[in-house]
């Protein structure tokens, strides 16, 4: 056998020889090379270079995408169709402490049902906040259908803050859709039911005592917050309503909702009655619902509203005597209904008719004003004639659903189902200019700010319900399949294919990603769920264990790479609350907290208090740590829960043996003094260049400068001890010392790379 030292030199030159051989290849393959490997086409590498975003750059859109039955939000960027985010909304979501701490906790309790946690949902439609119209970037709001509620979410800090639970439907569906101020949110019901809470009503009583109705949820865009007591609804026929959009610009103030199963047919399959999908869709046409909503939140304001379950509802027989409900029909089994840009027209797609009709604002308005009714449905409420109220019907396709608008004036989309094709068309002159194949079974689609009063074009992604084929086979349970489309030429081209495995994503919105300002870290202390200070929150130097009677209340702090307490003891059967505050300011510095087996999480952002609590009901000994690996002494960032039995007797520890030495200590020393000459070299390069021309890298100096300034006051304790030739404490606050210059290292060097490949200029200083 050879000697091991030779034959690691022979390992080595024969990896050096194939390591060679395939760099060589790698120099030689070009773009052509790399097309006839991979089979690609030009259409291909046209497609990659419209969505391909390079390393280090951004996307140009933001999607904020239904999450479907995980009852979540994804957040994902156009081009790239990266996705960046999953906000926890109506269900748990662990990484963020979503559902696992106390301010998160709460948020979701506002969504319990008679008491009841209900943690997941079935979220539809997300709608960006607007002024005047446009996406303003604020807030964000989407429904859960299969337990009526609505949430509420801030675009500072992508977190949902609120969840409201409809106090009269059993389900819904229209909403979430915003007032052209974002005064109101529309939520319609969809399968109709009693208004009163629990009340058991018979399905023969159907057409007398089963309702559907609209709410408007009053957004108080101050607090950030819906205001219940300002919310009302009104109250419509048991026919299911469907989709709704408000009115913008010239039909300001009115809101539309459609419906199907005008027939308010009730099935029965079990008793040998034809099933509701039979008798949902005899009829060839459905009710449009039309509705001054500002006058009737006027009429609300004068009391006109009778309470329901504590809630404003205003009554079909006060909305047909005031004037605010009429009904337009629409063919047949409708689905989508979609107010243009200008606020002129309202587009609305029958699932059963090939066409879309395009109604007028103008012409519904001479009727009203005219009084001029067709007739009256069963409740009394007023018809207006179809034929006149329309501006025109366009032959589509199979399964018109949903529509969107183009940047390009009189230019839509609609998806068809059926046919599993996106037609482009337009809706002034009324006739088809393009159409693509899609893969497969379209649902919504969207463009960019394509429900806005200024659409922004260029992209359409079409949300299918089938993948079929598309992507390498999972299992029986497909992911849903994405479509990225360029609009911005004369055909349409397919791009990209994005598969999502989250849930069934309805409905997306799309925000020019400039509008977008959130925040990189909070005020010292914030409650990030109330965004208000929070009571458990302590300054470095102030962390304290608190006890009253059996209840252990921990005010802590974490930082790189320390949570600070350090040791938690408990009695056992004591109620444990941990309040910990993260002081970093650097950005993406987020700690997370958890302790073994107690089923608590909690991701804590710079600035941010966040409180998890719980019984502690065996006695133990459980390790609690930081979650995120967050520097180089993550693992190291720990502590220990001890909970003690009943009757527990303390023992007296002996003192500890010391184990470093003097010698240790000089070396320790000498590492600091060699990496701080590493440290130097360092700011000598930053500050060479313009670095002050770069607000990242400022920040990043702020951040290092602050780990230094926590270098030095381990430092002097280092010196304070080593004066007492305590060589123990002495090594290991150099050790700290330490520490905090390999914190700081890393941050200049992170800065130092930043600068170089954004090419930072040399001062000449
Ligand atoms: Cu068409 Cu709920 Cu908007 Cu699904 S809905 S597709
Ligand atoms: Cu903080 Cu790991």
């Amino acid at each position: 056998m050879e000697p091991f030292s030779k034959r690691k030199t022979s390992l080595l030159v024969a990896a050096t020889l194939v390591m060679g051989a395939v760099g060589s290849a790698w120099a030689a393959e070009s773009l052509q090379d790399v097309m006839q490997r991979r089979g690609l086409s030009q259409q291909d590498l046209l497609a990659a270079s419209k969505t391909y975003v390079p390393t280090g750059k951004r996307d140009d859109f933001i999607v904020f995408s239904s999450g479907g039955q995980s009852g979540q939000i994804i957040v994902y960027g156009i081009p790239s169709m990266r996705i960046l985010k999953y906000i926890g909304v109506f269900t748990p979501e662990p990484w963020q402490g979503y559902g696992f701490d106390e301010e998160s906790k709460k948020v979701l309790a506002g969504g319990k049902i008679d008491g009841k946690d209900i943690t997941w949902g079935d979220t539809h439609h997300p709608a960006l906040s607007e002024t005047n119209g446009d996406y303003d970037g604020q807030f964000l709001f989407i429904n859960d259908k299969a337990n009526p509620r609505l949430a509420v979410i801030d675009l500072r800090d992508f977190e949902t803050k609120q969840i409201v639970v409809n106090p009269i439907y059993k389900s819904e569906h229209g909403g979430a859709f915003v007032t052209p101020n974002s005064e109101y949110v529309i939520e319609a019901a969809q399968y109709p039911s009693p208004l009163a809470n629990k009340k058991f009503v018979p399905l023969e009583r159907f057409n007398e005592e089963y309702r559907g109705g609209v709410t408007y949820w009053k957004f108080d865009r101050k607090e950030g917050r819906i205001d219940p007591s300002k919310s009302f609804s009104i109250e419509l026929p048991p026919y299911s309503q469907d989709l709704s959009d408000a009115g913008k610009a010239v039909s300001d103030g009115w809101s539309f909702t459609n419906s199907f199963c005008s027939e308010r047919y009730v099935g029965g399959i079990e008793k040998g009655r034809p099933p509701y999908e039979a008798g949902c869709s005899a009829k060839d046409t459905d009710y449009l619902h039309v509705i001054n909503w500002k006058k009737a939140a006027e009429l609300v304001a004068q009391g006109k509203a009778t309470k329901i379950n504590g809630h404003n509802v205003l009554s079909m027989a006060t909305a047909i005597k005031e004037g605010i409900l009429f009904l337009i029909p629409e063919p047949k089994s409708p689905h989508g209904v979609d107010v243009t840009p200008d606020g002129k027209l309202i587009t609305v797609a029958g699932k059963l008719d090939t066409h879309v009709s395009v109604y007028s604002f103008e012409k519904i308005m001479a009727q009203i004003k005219a009084g001029k009714f067709e007739s009256k449905d069963p409740y009394g409420i007023p018809v207006l004639s179809m034929k006149d109220s329309l501006h025109t019907q366009v032959q589509l396709g199979l399964g018109p659903l949903h529509t969107q608008y183009d940047s390009k004036p009189c230019v839509a989309y609609t998806s068809l189902y059926v046919d599993s094709q996106v037609a482009r068309w337009n809706y002034c002159e009324g006739k088809v200019l393009d159409k693509i194949s899609i893969h497969y079974n379209i649902g919504h689609l969207m463009t960019m700010e394509g429900d806005s009063a200024h659409p922004k074009g260029r992209y359409l992604v079409a949300l299918n319900k089938l993948a079929i084929d598309r992507f390498n086979p999972v299992g029986p349970l497909h992911p849903q399949n994405h479509q990225l489309i360029d609009i911005s030429n004369d055909k349409m081209q397919l791009l990209y294919d994005m598969p999502l495995p989250l849930g069934e994503p309805h409905y997306a919105v799309a925000i020019d990603a400039t509008t977008l300002k959130p925040g990189i870290r909070y005020k010292v202390g914030t409650n990030s769920r109330t965004d208000k200070p929070h009571p458990g929150m302590v300054r470095a130097g102030e962390e304290k264990i608190v006890r009253k009677g059996n209840k252990v209340e921990v005010f802590g702090t974490v930082i790189r790479s320390h949570i600070t307490p350090e040791t938690i003891e408990v009695n056992v059967g004591d109620e444990v609350t941990v309040n910990l505050t993260n002081l970093e300011r650097a950005e993406d510095e987020t700690h997370g907290f958890t302790v073994s087996t107690y089923n608590v999480h909690a991701s804590i952002e710079p600035g941010k208090t966040v409180s998890v609590k719980f019984k502690a009901d065996k006695e133990g000994v459980y390790p609690y740590y930081c979650t995120e690996f967050c520097s180089a002494l993550h693992l190291e960032m720990e502590g220990y829960l001890l909970v003690k039995p009943k009757g527990y007797k303390e023992v007296k520890a002996g003192a500890e043996k010391a184990v470093y030495t003097k010698a240790d200590y000089d070396k320790q020393v000498k590492t600091n003094v060699d990496t701080q000459a590493v440290i130097d070299s360092v700011v000598g390069y930053i500050t060479s260049v313009n670095y002050k021309d770069f607000p990242p890298v400022v920040s990043l100096v702020d951040d290092a400068t602050d780990q230094l300034g926590r270098a030095k006051e381990a430092k002097a304790k280092m010196e304070e001890a080593a004066k007492k030739s305590d060589w123990q404490n002495a090594t290991l606050w150099a050790g700290q010392w330490w520490q905090y210059q390999v914190k700081a290292a890393d941050i200049g060097l992170r800065a130092k790379t930043y600068l170089e490949e954004h090419g930072a200029k040399k001062t000449g200083k």
